[in-house]
C-alpha cells in the first residue's frame, strides 16, 4: 500500500530553440529525455525565454521554434506520457526568475563559465539577461519540483547553481524547494565540434561544417565527417590528445551501444577514411526516422499549435502552486 502513495520522480529539462538542433544537443541530453518518459514524470520545455539573451531575428527565430518543436516530438517525447510547452507561453517563469534574482549573488553569477563565454562571443551584447540567464533555469526547474534535471555536461555548473539556490530560499523560510539532481549521461555528455575537438559542438556555431543538425541531408552528414578534424597518427584508438578520434568514437559509441574496445578492434588496421564513413553512415541511419517523423510533424501546424497548448495548460497548472508558495513565504499579500 505505501508504494502507492509513493510519488513518481519529477525530471525537468529544456533546450533553447537558438538554431538548428545538433547531433550534440541529441546525445547530449535529448535521447536521455525520450529514454526516462516511461519511468518518471516528465516536463520539458523549449526555452524560448532564454534564447533572447542573443539577438534573434523575428521570422528566423519563429522558424527555429516550430521546428524545434516538431523535431522533439519526431525525437519521442510523447505527449500521452510527458509535458512538452515554450517557455513564453507560462508566465510563471518569468515571475519566479524575478524573484530568484532576488536571491542569487552577483558574485555566483559572475563565475559562471557559459556567462563569460557567451559574453565574450557577443561583445557587443553583454546584456543583463544573459548575466541573469541561470537564475530563469532555476526557476524553470524549481517551479516544477524536479528531482532530476537531465541535461549535457556543460550544463553542471548551472545545476549546481540552482541547487544553491533552493538551499538558499529553503533556509531563509522553511522548506519549499526540491533540490533538483543533474542526471548527465556517461558517454556523449560533451559532443565536440567536428572543425575544433576542443570546443563543444554548439548548434550557434557560424561554421556549419561543426556541427551535424539532426535534420541534415544524409549526403551533408556523411561529408561533414569526412572532414572532421582527427591527427596524423591514422590509428582508431582512445588516447589524450586525440580529441578529434575519441570525439567520433564517442558518437560511434553512443549511436551503435559498442564500447570502445569494440570499436578499436573494429577498425584495428584501418585508417580514418573508414573510420569516419562508419560514423556517417550509423549516424544517418540513426537519424532517418526521425526525419521522416518530423515531416510529418511539420507540415501540421494544427496538431502542434494543439500540442503546445494544451501542455502550457498543464504546466501552469503545476508551476503556478509553486510560485503561490514562494509568494506567500515571502511575505506577498495572498
Ligand atoms: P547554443 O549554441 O545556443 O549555446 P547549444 O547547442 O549549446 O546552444 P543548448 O540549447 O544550450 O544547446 O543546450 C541544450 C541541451 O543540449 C543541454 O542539455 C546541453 O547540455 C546539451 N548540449 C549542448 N551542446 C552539447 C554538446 N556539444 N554535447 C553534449 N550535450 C550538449
Ligand atoms: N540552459 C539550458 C537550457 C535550459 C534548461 C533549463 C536545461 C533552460 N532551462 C532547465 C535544463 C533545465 C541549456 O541547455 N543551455
Amino acid at each position: 500500500m505505501e508504494q502507492n502513495t509513493e510519488r513518481k520522480k519529477v525530471i525537468f529539462s529544456a533546450i533553447q530553440p537558438s538554431g538548428t538542433i545538433t547531433l550534440g544537443n541529441y546525445l547530449g541530453a535529448l535521447k536521455n529525455w525520450t529514454a526516462m518518459q516511461d519511468e518518471f514524470n516528465c516536463i520539458f520545455a523549449l526555452a524560448d525565454l532564454h534564447t533572447i539573451t542573443v539577438r534573434q531575428e523575428p521570422a528566423k527565430f519563429r522558424h527555429n521554434i516550430l521546428e524545434a518543436y516538431a523535431l522533439l516530438l519526431a525525437c519521442g517525447v510523447d505527449l500521452d506520457k510527458s509535458i512538452f510547452f515554450m517557455q513564453s507561453h507560462v508566465h510563471t517563469h518569468a515571475e519566479l526568475a524575478w524573484i530568484l534574482n532576488c536571491y542569487t549573488q552577483f558574485g555566483e553569477l559572475s563565475r559562471m563559465t557559459q556567462f563569460k563565454d557567451k559574453s565574450a562571443k557577443h561583445a557587443d551584447n553583454i546584456n543583463a539577461g544573459l548575466f541573469t540567464y541561470p537564475a530563469l533555469m532555476a526557476a524553470d526547474i524549481l517551479l516544477y519540483q524536479a528531482d532530476l534535471v537531465p541535461v549535457g555536461a556543460d550544463q553542471k555548473q548551472h545545476l549546481e547553481l540552482t541547487r544553491n539556490i533552493a538551499e538558499r530560499f529553503n533556509g531563509l523560510y522553511s522548506p519549499t524547494f526540491v533540490v533538483p539532481d543533474p542526471y548527465i549521461p556517461k558517454n556523449g555528455a560533451r559532443v565536440m565540434s567536428l572543425q575544433d575537438p576542443s570546443r563543444k559542438m554548439s548548434k550557434s556555431d557560424e561554421n556549419a561544417n561543426s556541427y551535424v543538425a539532426l535534420l541534415d541531408k544524409p549526403e551533408d552528414i556523411l561529408r561533414k565527417f569526412k572532414r572532421a578534424v582527427t591527427d596524423s597518427e591514422a590509428s582508431v584508438h582512445y588516447a589524450e590528445g586525440k580529441d578529434g578520434v575519441n570525439n567520433l568514437m564517442g558518437i560511434y559509441s553512443s549511436i551503435t551501444g559498442r564500447t570502445f574496445e569494440q570499436i578499436e578492434q573494429e577498425f584495428a588496421g584501418k585508417g580514418y577514411g573508414d573510420f569516419k564513413t562508419a560514423v556517417g553512415e550509423a549516424v544517418v541511419e540513426h537519424l532517418r526516422p526521425i526525419q521522416e517523423r518530423y515531416a510529418d510533424y511539420i507540415k501540421n501546424k494544427d496538431y502542434l499549435q494543439q500540442c503546445y497548448r494544451d501542455s502550457a495548460e498543464k504546466a501552469l497548472a503545476i508551476s503556478i502552486r509553486t510560485l503561490r508558495k514562494v509568494m506567500k513565504k515571502i511575505g506577498y499579500v495572498q
